[in-house]
């Protein structure tokens, strides 16, 4: 019998000191999780994978699943009076609860929705801080994270956590309870994978254009060996094949994103990934620094993001060192 989330949560409690509200918070995200994963099932035959018509504060086109899976995380989040704030994608401004409580979630509740409608993997995910509910201070380094994880809504739905040291995975059964499916995942220091679009290649900086040439120059290159390349468009998915298998996703900062700050997320993307990947042994930085210790100025700021295997995320760093 495989452990059940709650369980799992329960020992940690009890054994390493986690903190009984902030299980609580956790078990909260994986209902919704769950609740989701449900309605993603059955959404091409409920006709719910187009356009919603309207766009979000990030200035794209909504999907109707978009703000769905939005509602269902509301919908939770509002029920655990220990949740007081909740930082979305999909919402201008931070959504106050009415609860009074420590905890604070930023999350995506639906990443890579572009993939909906030709039924390729896509997630939720999250990030939870400790706030004042009084005076919530919502820009946190992703160094202060209590917890990160991910669901990825794919041929089976995993749920991966961390509360910064170990990274957890956790698979959906067929009565809708997350089980423990691998504990102490640890991401491969080296890798002979790559995942970026490179059809952004005219945009990029010099360091980007360097490190994929080395790698498509395989071992005919100065990288010594073959590399192969895989962007899914779905950022979850990328992640989790990364944290399986090695690799390395890139979404550097380039010469269309640069106004904007990148392309991804900081608050809800960048950072929940960046201590997942961290706690898993790999790397995560802006080309220019740890993506942890970066200073939010924006609940929507965006941000370069380069995670993935330990060797290649230094081999890029390396390269924006020599850059300058
Ligand atoms: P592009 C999805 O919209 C997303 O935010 C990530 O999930 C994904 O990795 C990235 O954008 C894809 O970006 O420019 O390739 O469409």
């Amino acid at each position: 019998m495989t452990q059940p989330l709650h369980h799992w949560l329960a020992a940690a409690v009890a054994n390493d000191g986690v903190d009984l509200k902030l299980s609580g918070v956790l078990e909260t995200i994986a209902a919704a999780c769950a609740e989701l994963a449900g309605v993603l099932r059955l959404a091409p035959i409920a006709g719910q994978t187009g356009l919603a018509g309207h766009t979000n504060v990030q200035g794209e086109a909504q999907k109707e699943l978009d703000v769905i899976s939005n509602d269902i995380f509301i919908k939770h989040l509002r029920k655990n009076a220990d949740i007081s704030i909740l930082v979305s994608e999909e919402l201008d401004e931070a959504l106050h609860l009415e609860n009074h409580g420590a905890f604070a979630v930023a999350c995506d509740p639906l990443d890579g929705s572009s993939n909906l409608d030709v039924n390729v993997t896509v997630g939720s995910i999250f990030s939870i801080l400790a706030v004042d509910p009084g005076s919530p201070d919502l820009l946190q380094p992703g160094t202060k994270q209590l917890a990160a994880g991910y669901a990825a809504y794919g041929p089976s739905t995993s749920l991966v956590l961390t509360f910064g040291t170990a990274v957890v995975c956790f698979t959906l059964d067929e009565n809708g309870q997350f089980v423990l499916s691998q504990d102490n995942i640890t991401v491969p220091a080296a890798s002979g994978e790559f995942a970026i679009n490179t059809a952004r290649e005219r945009f990029w900086d010099e360091a980007t254009k360097a490190y994929v040439s080395q790698n498509v120059a395989g071992e005919t290159g100065p990288a010594g060996k073959r590399y192969n390349m895989r962007w899914i468009g779905s950022m979850v998915a990328d992640i989790h094949r990364i944290l399986m298998r090695g690799g390395i996703f890139l979404y550097p900062l380039d010469s269309e994103t640069t106004d904007k700050g990148g392309r991804l997320r900081l608050l809800y993307e960048a950072n929940p990934m960046a201590l997942i990947m961290e706690a898993a042994g790999g790397g995560a930085t802006t080309g220019h620094g740890r993506i942890l210790e970066v200073q939010p100025k924006a609940i929507h700021q965006r941000i370069p993001v380069i995670v993935g295997s330990k060797d290649e995320v230094e081999r890029v760093n390396a390269l924006y060192s020599h850059q300058g």
